[in-house]
């Protein structure tokens, strides 16, 4: 049986999973996503996720036409639909809907919601255990005045441009700075840093996505006994830090082992990155929300 995608309350084969031309999703890159896992069967934190969405669609004056609950038991029926009952990504979109040509997100349709259920591996095996090269890029991290990162939009040229810059330089992800230099985070991912008995991160004032991912490191970290600080974080800091790792649902937990060249620390992943992606590969297996 193939896969069947979820538009708008019905299931449709993948190759019949269409959505009009005329979606200022498409157009204007007008809504919303989100990017889940599923750990053997069990949702990992499906209510974050969903928080996070209904956020998303506030600030961009989106109606969800479903209650939150009812959102969730689409989300559970299409992995069940599609018996991905093991590991497998979730991707949840809310477009703006179909319109006229023209900004205007009012003239538009109901919002659409699509739910595709599949596999995803942003980085092999390989990388989890050596540790991946990463640049800093040019381009910087959106200013949060004119499109706030913390918005999980359809609208990722910001970080696509970057993640160019980084293949162009050869490097497995790139770390983008904000307009004060400040470092926010990667093109898909949150940034870490551990310095002596500290673990540090940006704050979310830095302009970046609020990962789930990240809150979980910085309350297993906290259990851990580790001094967990949200601080501003420079380029400096990055290269003489005594380890690095990025977090986010897709990858995990991944450390970082060079940057612009200078090896972090031995230039291997660090002892409390190995500790801290044990820990979450744990908390991924237990049914904790
Ligand atoms: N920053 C950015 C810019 C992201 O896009 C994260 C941080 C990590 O957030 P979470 O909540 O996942 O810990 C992201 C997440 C994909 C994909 O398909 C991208 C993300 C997550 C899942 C899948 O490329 N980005």
């Amino acid at each position: 049986m193939g896969l069947k995608v979820y538009i708008n309350g019905k299931f449709y084969p993948k190759e019949d999973a269409k959505i009009s031309v005329f979606d200022h999703g498409l157009l204007y890159g007008d809504g919303i996503f989100e990017g889940i896992r599923c750990y053997n069967g069990h949702i990992f934190k499906l209510n974050k996720h969903i928080d996070r969405l209904y956020n998303s669609a506030k600030a961009i004056a989106l109606r969800i036409p479903l209650t939150k609950d009812e959102l969730k038991d689409a989300v559970k029926a299409t992995l069940e639909t599609n018996n991905l009952n093991a590991d497998s990504y979730i991707r949840l979109i809310v477009t703006r809907g179909i319109g006229k040509l023209g900004l205007d997100p009012f003239n538009c349709s109901e919002s659409q919601i699509i739910i595709i259920t599949d596999f995803i591996e942003l980085y092999s095996k390989e990388l989890y255990e050596k540790g991946l090269d990463a640049v800093i890029v040019p381009t910087i991290r959106n200013h949060s005045e004119a499109l706030n990162p913390k918005i999980k939009s359809l609208n990722y040229l910001n970080n696509i441009l970057a993640k160019i810059e980084c293949i162009n330089a050869g490097a497995a992800e790139g770390i983008m700075l904000n307009k004060d230099g400040y470092v926010a985070e990667g093109t898909g991912d949150n940034i870490f840093l551990i310095k002596g008995n500290k673990l540090i991160t940006p704050p979310t004032c830095a302009g970046i996505l609020v990962g789930i991912t990240r809150n979980t490191v910085i309350e297993l970290a906290a259990k851990e006994g580790m001094v967990v600080k949200e601080e501003q974080i420079t380029r400096y800091d990055l290269y003489v830090a005594d380890e690095c790792f990025l977090t986010g649902t897709a990858v995990s937990i991944i450390p970082v082992v060079k940057i612009d060249g200078r090896a972090i620390s031995s230039g291997q992943p660090g002892n409390i990155t190995l500790n801290l992606l044990n820990k979450y590969q744990e908390l991924t297996k237990q049914r904790s929300d």
